[in-house]
């Protein structure tokens, strides 16, 4: 699409005065945003109604990412950038005399997702559409996305995130493609006089699901791909069964909040509707998409891919087979071999808590088809493998045990593919936590390491360190990140190597700024600064990093004089609101910043910073100026991370256990270019197996981590009375679940390691040439690719927009 600078003006002239009657010199920044929109989404258009035809005439097999979870932050620069129009807009806008980023600044953050799994689906998007492959998403439309966080006397509060106040410019509700979804209620099956049974309902209900589209433009590639996110609407002729208000609310309630946990929801009924409400109506437009393609339904997976992000969308193989067998008269053997073929699932966790379970009762209360149909799955599949394998086998790998129906086995059994999310992780789903399915079906296992949208994670929001690199290797990187590799033979040039720190140190002002504006607290672009910035959870352990700035405070204040590298600790991190020890952890980290960033002794040799609300927003601001990348999580609880990636790209150099991508990053980088410590996932593995782990044993020896520790409970740290002790005894009395101590003079040395480092000025910044050198492995492109080859079999669509361009 070439747009000119002339043109684009006089559309925004022209649209604004349409819209707001108003002259361009008059309008607000919310009304530039708007009429920005309303125009950028003009410049797609075409592109959007093409793609979608392509895909139609050609009969191209499409992909469905279907996610509870999608978390694009902001739209308007990634569109732009895009487009390939983002210089154009900018100069125009300035020439109009308005700064882009003031009206950037206007658009609130898309936040429908928790973190990394969220994240990860929309770095897929982006690069689903960049290299041209056919795919879309499928999720639900909150009213509400994640809560905004407020600190109140260091303590987390949350407030509703009103994202849809002011309208949203990009989504297009498409009503006359809406869907019934049915619920509740009771079903039997009732035979016909040819033999078969089909599904009676009583007393069940209808809602409508409508789905309201947004673009997901490829990068400079003509093609627009799209997110259909589903909200929930009561249907005309259902509104007189609704007669309390009550009910009404209940129904209404389906899609207006996103539950913001991130490792386990417990069982809540609306969740579970949630998931099929979102699952039913996807998959129910995906048949009556390939219905019209006219071909046996049996071709489906010829033509259809649906992938099953983490369980939240499991319930897409019953439903499929509802489909396929109450509405299309397939036989049950024809309906499975279809839905094996199409879908395919990714795990994310092997954190025990977080296997999503839900209870018989509520499950048949509330979707007796669903559960009808899990019911007959797990009845085949014992019956089918229980020839081959031992009854003990059998009976951990079914679906329904223990009076609860096991959604990752349902996701298993009911796809061809299962992935984890990082080799580790992968490794360990085969041989500890889904050993038992690996067994079974050992060519259902493969790794896809995630990866990151390179062009939001860099392009967008690391303009110095773009620039440098245009100038030094040339724009190729900016199509295929693979030529930052091109960087490397820079690694002895001290030009470069300078220009490298001085776009940090660049970033890092930036960042200082908004630190002073949003937190009242001075920090010195000259200190490291060093960054841990994702959920806050144990086993992340935000809880080392507090140890040891607590060690190195008590250094300053035994030895007042003492010499050491200033250091700036920047936090970013939301805890579940139903998280009581994530909170203590966020309360205590703000105490002990107030006691330390007020303590004339330490004479700015060390700061805390505990950044409120991050988000994908807030993330573009703090990477660029990131020093130091923590990945401490303790070795094999992290099935991946994605921060690691991104950090990595923008040149900080990675603290890390040998947990999760923090391996393959160090495999791309050499050990010499990362530091690395702490126990093995052998090494934790050894400790469950002799169970002789003792925490008390340690504090007990080592007079420092007393030190530390003892300041949790005897009012060093103010103000912490009880989280303080929560915290002690968790470590203590309850036997530090996360090996804290165990890591914590390894992890202490480490950071020795990165303060010696960092003082070698020039090996410093060799080492992060090296690291944005090797990033492009990371590339979410590569990934997507990846699935795209060996679990969709869908192909890039580029060949055929060559031809018609
Ligand atoms: O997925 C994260 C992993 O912890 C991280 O290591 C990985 O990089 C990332 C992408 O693969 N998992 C994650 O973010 N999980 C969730 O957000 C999540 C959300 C909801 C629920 C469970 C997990 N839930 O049960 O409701």
């Amino acid at each position: 699409m070439k747009i000119t600078k002339k043109v684009f003006k006089e559309e925004m002239i022209q649209r604004l005065k349409e819209k707001y009657a108003m002259d361009i010199s008059d309008a607000t920044p919310q009304e530039l945003f708007h009429v920005l929109g309303s125009v950028v989404k003009t410049y797609y258009a075409d592109d959007w109604v093409q793609t979608w035809k392509d895909y139609l005439t050609e009969e191209t097999k499409q992909v469905y990412y279907f996610s509870i979870e999608f978390l694009p932050g902001k739209m308007l620069k990634s569109n732009l950038l895009n487009l390939g129009i983002l210089d154009t807009v900018r100069d125009g806008l300035t020439e109009l005399g308005f700064s882009l980023d003031d009206i950037v600044d206007q658009e609130k953050d898309m936040a429908l997702g928790n973190g990394g799994l969220g994240r990860l689906a929309s770095c897929f998007m982006d690069s689903i559409a960049s290299c041209g492959l056919p795919g879309n998403g499928n999720g639900i439309r909150y009213d509400y996305g994640l809560f905004k966080q407020r600190f109140v006397d260091g303590y987390q509060v949350e407030l509703p995130d009103e994202w849809l106040n002011n309208g949203n410019v990009w989504e297009v509700r498409k009503e006359s493609k809406a869907i019934d979804v049915r619920f509740g209620g009771d079903v039997y099956m009732m035979p016909l006089a040819d033999g078969r049974l089909k599904p009676v309902y009583e007393n069940s209900r209808l809602i409508k699901a409508v789905p309201y589209d947004t673009a997901m433009v490829g990068y400079q590639n003509d093609v627009v791909n799209t997110l259909r996110l589903w909200s929930v609407e009561i249907p005309a002729s259902e509104e007189s069964k609704y007669r309390s208000l009550e009910d009404r609310r209940e129904l209404e309630d389906l899609t207006a909040v996103l539950y913001p946990d991130d490792s386990n929801e417990r069982g809540r009924r609306i969740r579970l509707l949630q998931e099929y409400f979102f699952v039913s109506a996807g998959v129910q437009s995906i048949v009556r998409y390939f219905k019209k393609l006219n071909k046996p339904l049996t071709t489906m997976s010829q033509s259809i891919a649906i992938h099953i992000n983490d369980t939240h969308p499991a319930l897409c193989v019953p439903e499929m087979m509802r489909i396929l067998l109450d509405e299309c008269d397939l036989s049950w053997e024809q309906a499975w071999e279809i839905t094996v073929k199409v879908m395919s699932y990714t795990n994310h966790t092997i954190m025990s808590e977080a296997l999503e379970k839900w209870p018989i009762e509520l499950m048949q209360d509330l979707l007796p088809r669903m559960y009808q149909i899990i019911e007959e799955i797990d009845r085949r599949f014992v019956n089918q493998y229980r020839k081959y394998y031992e009854a003990d086998l059998i009976e951990r790998t079914r679906i329904i045990r223990n009076g609860q129906v096991h959604m990752a086995n349902l996701a298993i059994i009911g796809s061809h593919s299962t992935n984890g999310v990082a080799k580790l992780h992968t490794d360990l789903l085969k041989n500890v936590v889904l050993h038992d399915f690996y067994v079974i079906f050992p060519g259902r296992f493969n790794n896809k390491t995630n990866g990151i949208a390179e062009r939001r994670w860099l392009q967008l929001s690391n303009e110095p360190l773009a620039k440098l690199l245009d100038k030094t290797i040339k724009t190729s990187w900016r199509q295929k990140p693979n030529d930052l590799h091109l960087l490397q033979n820079f690694v002895e040039d001290d030009a470069v190597l300078s220009a490298i720190e001085e776009a940090k140190y660049k970033n890092k002002v930036a960042l200082a700024q908004y630190i002073k504006e949003t937190t009242d607290i001075v920090v010195s672009p000259n200190a490291i600064f060093d960054v841990q910035i994702k959920r806050l959870h144990a086993y992340k352990r935000q809880l080392l990093n507090l140890l040891h700035i607590l060690k190195l405070y008590f250094d300053i204040k035994a030895k007042p004089d003492l010499q050491m590298e200033p250091r700036v600790f920047i936090f970013g991190a939301k805890a579940a609101p139903s998280y009581s020890y994530a909170k203590a952890i966020i309360k205590t980290i703000n105490e002990t910043a107030q006691l330390i960033n007020n303590d004339p002794d330490v004479k700015d040799r060390l700061k805390i910073v505990f950044l409120e609300n991050y988000n994908v927003t807030l993330a573009e601001r703090i990477i660029p100026a990131a020093d130091v990348s923590e990945q401490i999580s303790l070795a094999s609880k992290e099935a991946s991370g994605t921060s690691n990636m991104k950090l990595m790209l923008n040149g900080a150099v990675t603290l890390a256990t040998l947990d999760g991508a923090n391996i393959e990053i160090r495999d791309a980088v050499g050990k010499e270019n990362i530091v690395i410590f702490g126990l093995t996932e052998e090494e934790v593995y050894a400790y469950y197996h002799a169970q002789n782990y003792n925490a008390l044993g340690i504090y007990e020896d080592s007079p420092t981590i007393q030190k530390v520790l003892n300041a949790f409970i005897d009012g060093t740290i103010p103000n912490i009375q009880f989280e303080g002790q929560e915290i002690f005894d968790s470590l203590i009395k309850y036997n530090d679940e996360f090996f804290v101590l165990r890591d914590f003079d390894s992890y202490c040395l480490a950071q020795k390691r990165i303060e010696e480092l960092y003082q070698d000025k020039r090996r410093w910044q060799q080492i992060s040439l090296i690291n944005i050198a090797n990033a492009g492995k990371f590339s979410a492109d590569h990934t997507v690719e990846r699935y795209a080859e060996d679990i969709w079999q869908i192909e890039p669509v580029f060949a055929h927009k060559e031809l018609t361009r």
